[in-house]
């Protein structure tokens, strides 16, 4: 085979490469819409996706075809020009007609799904708060104004219902995705951003920060669980039983759930609350730039941790301790933070005995019970 042929199949090795990529969409996909939202960002994109294929497809046409019927022959005199003409009236009136028809055509169909997506919708609210890096939902259940329920990475929500997001961000700028419920929203500090999602069937749908936050961006990503009406109800009163078994109910003294409970006071509770009382959870850590750890109080009823990055429970339904415990021991080593420590969590594996992380471990696995997963 000759260098030439060669390059040509590198080329081509190449540009299948690109276009396989391409196609492996994983878990984050906007091709299919499960919500009103997303449903109808998804109709612009294919509506304005094929108007662009005819286009292509046409303008391909043209060029192949004055490219074979106008092409030199070899019978044609290199000297002998053909006519040269300045502006063809005809042909400038197409090519400017055409296309406003066409972007007018999508502006009318574009207007309206814009104001749409920006509306409120009939369903529950929802505190969304963006951090370095992970993702913070808050529940005003009762519509006191005070939230009752706080939850991380897991973004629990009834089926069937337009959920209003406000979108906060407590350090940096970051960006709130679950392409299969809406689009992107930015969430920027010192300002809040309505958004709202939906799910019209009961699913886990995986969303990300999808605006460069820092060295953990990556691993800023969140779940959105959408329940039956009567699961998401059931959820509810779980997150209530969770508070009131941490505020109440404390571990039998001498157990291995009791020593770890001391050790969490120790060293856990300057950022972390577990005690179901959430206007603490927003009271801040100096030390934190964000202010604000996860709230732990149903920790054992969320499907993963550490900004989703980790799973809370293996694929036969035991919790995993060996990713938990390790994530206690030093979490930087298993998702990168700020050395500094303005960001995430300790390096506890310099202070912790083994003894110690067992302890805590077993403390850990008394908060709240697991998840209500979808039907
Ligand atoms: C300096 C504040 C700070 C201290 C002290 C601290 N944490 Fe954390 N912890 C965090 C932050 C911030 C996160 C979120 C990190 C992330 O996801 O990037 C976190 C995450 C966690 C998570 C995962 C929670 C979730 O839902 O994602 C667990 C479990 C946890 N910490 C347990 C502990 C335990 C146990 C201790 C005490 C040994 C402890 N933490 C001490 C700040 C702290
Ligand atoms: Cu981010």
């Amino acid at each position: 085979m000759g260098g030439f042929a060669r390059r040509w199949r590198l080329v081509a090795l190449a540009l299948l490469g690109l276009i396989a990529a391409g196609c492996a969409t994983g878990r984050l996909d906007a091709t299919k819409p499960v919500g009103e939202n997303a449903q109808q960002i998804d109709g612009l994109m294919r509506l304005s996706g094929w108007m662009a294929v005819g286009v292509g497809i046409l303008v391909a046409a043209a060029v192949v075809t004055i490219i074979v019927k106008f092409r030199a022959k070899p019978t044609d005199d290199p000297d002998d020009l053909p006519p040269q003409i300045h502006g063809n009236r005809k042909a400038e009136l197409t090519w400017t007609i055409i296309p406003t028809i066409l972007l007018i055509f999508l502006t009318v169909y574009t207007l309206p799904t814009v104001f749409a997506l920006a509306s409120q919708g009939d369903g529950i609210t929802i505190k969304v708060e963006g951090q370095q890096w992970w993702w913070q939902f808050s529940y005003d259940i009762d519509e006191d104004g005070q939230y009752d329920i706080v939850t991380a990475n897991d973004l629990v929500i009834p089926t069937g219902e337009e959920i209003n997001l406000e979108i906060h961000s407590n350090d940096v700028i970051h960006s709130f995705w679950i392409p299969q419920l809406n689009g992107k929203k930015d969430a920027v500090p010192g300002r809040v951003h309505d958004w709202r999602i939906s799910s019209n069937e009961p699913g886990i749908f995986y969303g990300e920060c999808v605006e460069f936050c820092g060295l953990s961006h990556a691993n800023m990503q969140m779940r959105a669980i959408a329940l039956d009406p009567d699961d998401f109800d059931r959820w509810v009163q779980q997150q209530y039983d969770g508070q009131t078994q941490a505020r109440d109910v404390a571990p039998a003294e001498g157990t291995p759930e009791a020593a770890g409970a001391t050790l969490f006071e120790t060293h856990c509770i300057s950022c972390h609350v577990v005690d179901g009382a959430y206007e603490s959870a927003a009271g801040g850590n100096a030390n934190l730039l964000s202010g604000l750890a996860p709230n732990l109080t149903n920790l054992m009823g969320r499907t993963a941790f550490a900004g989703a990055l980790y799973d809370t429970y293996l694929p036969d339904g035991s919790l995993n301790i060996a990713e938990l415990r390790e994530w206690v021991r030093n979490a930087p080593n298993m998702k990168p933070a700020r050395a500094d420590n303005q960001q995430g969590m300790l390096d506890f594996s310099e202070v912790l005995t083994d003894q110690d992380l067992d302890n805590l471990v077993a403390f850990l696995k008394t908060l709240g019970s697991p998840p209500v997963l979808p039907q």
